[in-house]
Order: structure tokens, then sequence, then C-alpha cells
């Protein structure tokens, strides 16, 4: 057995048996391996970024990691910002990324270049593999590592020589270390400060906002205490019957207008509310000025167990009341087709626990007023703002629950990023349904351009922020890569392709064209 079959074994042997990739010369023995060994779902992307942003789509949708397989620093830099995402939300992956053979790379090769220096950028744990504890080792603790801390980037760098050299036998994964625990000094100020009649809130994230996690969040907001969720979020449950945690704006106004008044905020695994950007003469935080900001339990750390002990010390019932119920969403009138009734139209539409990927940006202010009493399903959103999540996103969680409908709302902009996901989808038969919201533009910078005090921009930067001349073409570009595809600019049109989507399996695109 060589290193690269010991490591798929070590793979095979913690639970970790898809893999997204895109391989080369320095990973041709991994991709042997793949072969002799039976077991591994391995499934090829065109482009790094779908590699790694499926990936993390999997991982939120799976509960635990994929590995991706990169090409040397190129590969891994090529996949970088849908890392970056992935580690924003937490998820939980296992790169492979391959290496020049140890004694190559003391020549300026082609491709030589500093990959752990690109692995630290966008990982948690990194380590060259091979070097003293044998592959199966590295493999086995690269796992733990993507595991513990409720989800981490672990970026094992496998030299060449590593993977055709004789490999020891298989290990398993050990068991990631327990989440850490609140201490109880941040639990007695949190009581206190929730007691002392100051006006608080709780901000929570990660696993409070899952299906377990919620009736221990309604535990706190059903008696009062107000209880809001980070901007952004690694995966939501939402929909009729679910508790609705609002969310802090991504606007900074409104973000600082949302929480003015505040004294004390309590984070429970989540970070202080920063604003997306720093604009001139607007606030970097927002929360108002003098707000006492308290760390109940830190990111990474045991949020359920945090919240749980938090509604014991007050005192709460074990059992919340029944979540109020939301306005269940209808389908708008006919008409011409806008961001808002696109939103309401598959809000009414949405079949039941399917997952909704979502990368509409400027398109989907309204979702969430439309999707609060839509049916159950799991919402999934771009974490690190590096745009190009949604297509890949949607292609892992697709492999991850193949008997869930996924739908995706992917800005025409961001869209362009990682269009090879399409391939993907369509290659492994995966039931996604794509909403492209095409509005030729990049119209959230548009936006941006105002906000920066630009109140009559110039041609050149009129050329930066539209997209057109020429038009991108979304049938033909989901066509080209054997995805089916549709146009439609109403709200029947839109309903009509939905319901068509619906009624059968596999990928399928809608050009939704908005103003
Ligand atoms: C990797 C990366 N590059 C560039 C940006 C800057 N950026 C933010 S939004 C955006 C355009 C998004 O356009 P689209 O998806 O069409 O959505 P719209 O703004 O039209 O709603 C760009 C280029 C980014 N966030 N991430």
């Amino acid at each position: 057995m060589n290193g690269a079959e010991s490591l798929v074994r070590t793979l095979l042997a913690s639970n970790v048996d898809v893999c997204f990739a895109n391989p080369g010369t320095s990973e041709m023995h991994f991709v042997a391996a793949l072969d002799r060994v039976p077991g591994m779902r391995c499934v090829l992307g065109l482009f790094e970024g779908v590699v790694t942003g499926a990936a993390d789509g999997y991982a939120r949708m799976a509960g635990r990691p994929a590995s991706t397989l990169l090409h040397l620093g190129p590969g891994l830099t090529n996949g970088m910002a849908n890392l970056h995402n992935a580690r924003k939300a937490r998820s939980s992956i296992v790169n492979i990324v391959g290496e020049h053979a140890s004694d190559h790379l003391q020549y300026e090769s082609p491709l030589r270049s500093d990959v752990p220096g690109a692995a630290a950028l966008a990982s948690d744990w990194w380590r060259v593999g091979g070097a003293g504890h044998g592959i199966a080792r590295d493999a086995a603790d690269a796992v733990t590592a993507a595991r513990s801390q409720d989800g981490q980037i672990a970026t094992l760098i496998l030299p060449a020589d590593t993977a055709w050299s004789p490999g020891g036998e298989p290990v398993a994964a050990a068991e990631p270390p327990a989440l850490a625990r609140a201490p109880a000094e941040g639990m007695r100020r949190a009581v206190e400060a929730l007691r002392s009649g100051r006006r608080c809130a709780l901000l929570v994230t990660g696993l409070a906002l899952e299906e377990a996690g919620l009736p221990v969040v309604a535990r706190l907001a059903g008696a009062g205490i107000r209880v809001m969720a980070s901007q952004s979020n690694r995966r939501v449950a939402r929909g009729r019957g679910r508790l609705v945690v609002p969310r802090v704006p991504f606007a900074v106004d409104q973000g600082v207008a949302w929480l003015a008044g505040l004294e004390v905020l309590i984070l429970a695994g989540s970070h202080p509310p920063a604003a997306f950007f720093g604009y001139p003469g607007k606030p970097r935080m927002l929360t108002p000025a003098g707000c006492e900001i308290q760390a109940l339990v830190e990111p990474g750390g045991d949020v359920l167990h945090a919240l749980a002990w938090l509604a014991d010390e007050l005192g709460l019932p074990g059992m919340a009341r029944p979540v109020p119920a939301a306005e269940a969403p209808t389908l708008p009138a006919d008409g011409r087709l806008d961001a808002d009734n696109v939103m309401q139209t598959m809000a009414a539409m949405l079949p039941e626990h399917a997952i909704l990927c979502d990368e509409s940006v400027s398109s989907g202010r309204s979702l969430f007023r439309f999707t609060d009493g839509a049916a159950p399903h799991d919402y999934l959103q771009i974490t690190g703002g590096a745009i190009g999540s949604g297509l890949p996103m949607a292609t892992g969680a697709s492999v991850a629950c193949p008997d869930r409908k996924v739908v995706c709302f992917e800005g025409d902009g961001s869209g362009m990023y990682t269009l090879q996901a399409l391939w993907t989808q369509a290659r492994e038969r995966l039931d996604v349904v794509t909403i492209i919201l095409a509005n030729r533009s990049y119209r959230i910078l548009q936006g941006e351009l105002k906000g920066v005090g630009i109140d009559q921009p110039g041609e050149q930067a009129h050329r930066m922020l539209d997209l057109v001349g020429p038009e991108l073409d979304w049938v033909a570009l989901a066509r080209g890569q054997g995805v089916d595809a549709v146009a439609v600019d109403t709200v029947a049109g839109l309903a009509d392709a939905f319901r068509g989507a619906c009624a059968r399996r596999g990928p399928f695109l809608i050009e939704a064209r908005i103003p």
C-alpha cells in the first residue's frame, strides 16, 4: 500500500467519503488510489472555487467534512475565496493539496510556490504530510482538526513522494475534543445583566439556529429576552412552525438604528456585530457607544449547552410556548417580475424541506419577510462576503442531501464567478433549481458608490458596475453545460417554470429577468 492509498483508507475509516476534486500531476497517485479503494464518492469541479464551495455546502448539510483535492499553490489559491466563506461559516473541510516531491522543491519549476503560506490564509490547521508522523496519522489528525471547535478548515499538504512511497496502516481519526463550555464567570455576568433591568440582547449563531437549537433559543425568547442572530450564519432552520430569530441588518444605518438603546449585548458563539465595511463618517460597530459586550461562550464553543444552562439559571420553563405562526406567503398578482415578487413567488411555492441557498445579494432584501412562514426549509447563505459561493454551495448541499430539493437564488454577477458548478450539477444529476436574479448589474455596488459619497458616477464607474454590452445569456450558459434552462420576465412565467422544475428531478435554471 502506498501513501496515497493509506491516506484514502484513513479518510474512509474516519467517515470522510466524499471528495470534491480538481487534480493535477502531483495528485495522480491519489487519483489512482481512489480507483483501488472503493467507497469514496469523487465529484469533479471544473474550477477550484467550485470544489471548495461545494465542500462548504456539503459540510453545512451533512454535518461532517468532505475532502477536497487541489493542485499545489495555484489550485489551493483558486479555491481560496470559498474556503474563506467556509471558514467564516465554521464549516468542516479537509483539504488535500498536492505538492512537489520533497527533493524537487529545491528547483524553480513552474508550479513551485509557497503552499504552506497559501494554506495559512484560510486554514485553522495545516501540516506538510509525511514528515515524521506517517501520512495516515497526518490524515487522521486533519479530520479531527476539521471536526474540532464546531468546524474548522484543515489543510494537509501532500508531497508527491509521500503519496508514492510505502504508506503505513490506515487509522481512524480520533474524536474531536468536546466543545468548550461557557465559563461560570461569563454565565454569572449574563444572568446578572438579564436580571438587572438594563436593556439586554443575546446574539446567537451556529448550532443555536439549527433545528435542534431553536427550541433552546425559544425558551429564552419566549421569556421576553431579546434574541437576535448574526448577520451571516452557517445554516438556519426556517419556515412554518420554526421560531423566527431576527438577523442583525446588513446596512450600517439600519443596523445602528436596530441596536439603538441597547445597554448589554451577550454573545453566544457570535462575534461582536461590526459593520460590513468602514465608511467615511459612519460607526464601525453597530452597537451604541457605551454598550457593554459580554461573551457568554466563545465562537466554536458549546452554544447549545450555554443557552440551556442560561435558561436553567434564569429558572425558565423547559418548554417554550408554541411559536407564533408567521403569515404563509401567497402568490403575488401576475405582472412584470421584480426582485420582491420573485422572492414572494418562490416563498409561496417553496417545496417542503427544501434547502435554500442564498446569494441573491441586493435582490434578496425581502427574502426573509416572505419566507418566515414558507414551508419548513434550511437556509444557507454566503458567510464571508466573497461572492461566487451560491452555485457551488447548492451543488455540495445537494450531494449531502440527494432527497431534498435545493433552490439557489443567485445574483447574475456573483453567479459568473463559479458558473462551472452547473456542469457538476448536470454530471452528478443533482436536484437543484437555480434562479438567476438577472438585473444585468452589480446593483449593490451602484448603491455602495453612493454610500461613499459619489452621487454622479462617470462613464468609467458605470462601466465597472453594469453587466451589459454584451448581455449574459444564462439560458445558453446553462444549456452549454448540460443544464436545461428557461428565461422568464413575468410572475406567471416564473411560477410555471418553477412548477415544471419541481415536477422533475435534476438540475434546472431559471433566468428571472428583473429591472
Ligand atoms: C470575491 C469578491 N470579489 C468582488 C466582490 C465585490 N462585490 C460585492 S457584490 C458584487 C456584485 C454582485 O453582483 P450580483 O451578484 O449581480 O448582485 P447585485 O449586486 O446585482 O444584487 C461585487 C463584485 C466580492 N464581494 N467578492
